[in-house]
């Protein structure tokens, strides 16, 4: 089951757990609340056929996916990669991740800029908003595999911290205030 925990500032490898002492677990109702990160859980056994992606794909409209591979030997460019994506930053569209094997971290800042770290593996679906600052680690596992979607063509570059002028941050702090 997806589980997500407020991190500790410790500066030890980022694929560790980073629980605060002791653990502090946030439910997925209060990571909404307080972030605005939807998850849904998919049934990895029957999803090609059960209906239920296909219905969020069509009711989020989303007309783009494709798989990647996260792992030494499959990344391109991996060292790089692994460095750009735990860089904290935000986008201009939602990050949609649905994990069909293995695990990793999703960390994204809450309304008071504390860490939250979200551990997903086979079968959860994350729906990161548009102007959070988030970044993503693997675990020790060291390997992930997931669903990318996108409404439209696909952008996936990353604004780097601070990003506090762009539009979609600026609506991301509104929607954060006004509690979604
Ligand atoms: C991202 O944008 O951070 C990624 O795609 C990471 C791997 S997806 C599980
Ligand atoms: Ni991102």
């Amino acid at each position: 089951m997806v589980q997500a925990w407020y991190m500790d500032s410790e500066t030890t490898d980022q694929r560790l757990q980073h629980h605060k002492n002791p653990p502090e677990y946030i439910s997925l109702d209060d990571l909404f609340s307080k972030t605005g990160v939807e998850y849904f859980k998919i049934n990895i056994d029957t999803y090609k056929t059960d209906g239920v992606l296909e219905k969020l794909k069509n009711e989020r409209g989303y007309t783009y996916e494709d798989e990647m591979v996260c792992s030494k030997e499959c990344l391109p460019n991996y060292e790089e990669k692994i460095k750009s994506f735990y860089t904290e930053h935000l986008h201009t569209d939602e990050e949609i991740r649905f994990i069909l094997d293995g695990s990793g971290y999703f960390d994204v800042r809450d309304g008071e800029d504390q860490w939250i770290r979200i551990a997903v593996s086979k079968g959860d679906m994350l729906i990161i908003p548009s102007g959070i600052y988030h970044r993503f680690t693997l675990d020790t596992n060291n390997y992930i595999k997931a669903k990318r979607f996108f409404i439209g063509e696909p952008v996936w570059l990353p604004y780097n911290r601070p990003a506090d002028e762009m539009p979609c941050r600026k609506d991301y702090v509104e929607k954060l205030q006004s509690g979604f």
